[in-house]
């Protein structure tokens, strides 16, 4: 098996267990999952679906809040060692690009991602429709809404962490109005952030049992040696409903809509009594990674049940290998994605 490095800041302080012995996946979780336990602020039933990263001498992250009127808003949180959260009591208030308070509907699956000097929210709301809803800020307090990426119906956006080709980039996962039965992962391209296209597709459902509904992307695409890294989810339908598992792939570095290496296998499914039992039971839903690129080390965050938030550690080595030892790319993944 070839090596490959993480390219990317360090980080020795990201949360980290070692694998269990004699474990034979590439994916263990950590001990003291779920790190975020039902009813976690007076207004919020249950936080899931949420991404973190590093700021400041800590971490920050944006939540997803189910408040007990049922509707997710977006939280933010702070933590000194990305395992104990503080939240603030109140939903995220955004302005409008005049400055004007602008709340969403609902908002939910926040992604979190810093391009150049600034950090990104991304989510989804009402935009007469599930859509893309977006955000920016550089310093946390204040929050400005930017315009939305795409038409209705859309879902599951993440950025890339850096521009490419002079470009920034996003993946995102056109759907319907409601439990979406279909779905594959594009990716557009914009200038200035305002305005998309160049649209691509980038790889499908498959074959694959775990995947063979749809899949939506995930954490944010990590930078390797031999590749965009992605942790995204895949869905099956089963005769008790959808199963949502972790899947990855490596994507080309400067032509990111080409698959040159796509897992056959899941990372991670539903295994443990808090992602098959909740709200929504059988849920892994991935937002975000922490790495550390002197070590390979990766912890993925993702939603549990639609009820708590869990960790899961790996290593660019691991999955790497993992990754390889089941390649299987089709042939419509591995195209440029443009017919
Ligand atoms: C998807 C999204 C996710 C959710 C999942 C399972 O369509 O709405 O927020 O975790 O369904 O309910």
């Amino acid at each position: 098996m070839s090596n490959i490095k993480l390219i990317g800041p360090s980080m020795p302080d990201m949360p980290w267990q070692d694998k269990p012995a004699g474990y034979q996946l590439p994916v263990w979780r950590y001990s003291e999952n779920p790190i975020i336990k039902r009813n976690p602020l007076p207004n919020v039933a249950r936080i899931f679906n949420s991404a973190v990263m590093q700021y400041g001498d800590g971490y920050i992250g944006v939540f997803r809040g189910e408040q007990r009127d049922g509707m997710p808003h977006i939280y933010l949180g702070r933590s000194k060692d990305a395992i104990n959260w503080e939240f603030e009591p109140e939903k995220i208030n955004f302005t409008d690009e005049n400055g004007e308070p602008f709340m969403p509907v609902y908002a939910y699956d926040p992604r979190l991602v810093k391009v150049d000097d600034t950090y990104y929210i991304i989510w989804c709301q009402d935009g007469y429709g599930a859509s893309i809803g977006m955000a920016k800020t550089t310093d946390f307090k204040t929050f400005t809404r930017i315009e939305s990426p795409f038409l209705p119906y859309n879902r599951n956006a993440v950025l890339f962490p850096r521009r490419i080709n002079g470009n920034y980039v996003m993946l995102s996962r056109p759907c319907d109005n409601g439990h979406t039965a279909f779905g594959d992962i594009f990716l557009s391209e914009s200038p200035d952030m305002e305005f998309w296209g160049r649209h691509r597709h980038v790889m499908g459902k498959s074959d694959n049992w775990w995947e063979s509904l749809k899949i939506g992307g995930g954490a944010a695409p990590i930078e390797t040696s031999e590749g965009w890294l992605i942790f995204y989810h895949g869905v099956v339908n089963t005769c008790n409903g959808y199963v949502y598992s972790i899947g990855a792939a490596v994507l080309d570095i400067n032509e990111p809509s080409r698959v040159l290496h796509r897992c056959s296998n899941y990372i991670l499914t539903p295994e443990e009594w808090y992602e098959e039992r909740g709200f929504v039971p059988n849920v892994c839903f991935p937002c975000a990674t922490l790495s550390d690129s002197d070590t390979g080390r990766i912890a993925i965050y993702y939603g549990c049940a639609d009820s708590y938030v869990g960790v899961a550690f790996t290593t660019v080595q691991d999955v790497w290998d993992y990754i390889l030892k089941y390649d299987s790319v089709s042939l419509t993944d591995a195209e440029l994605g443009k017919r």
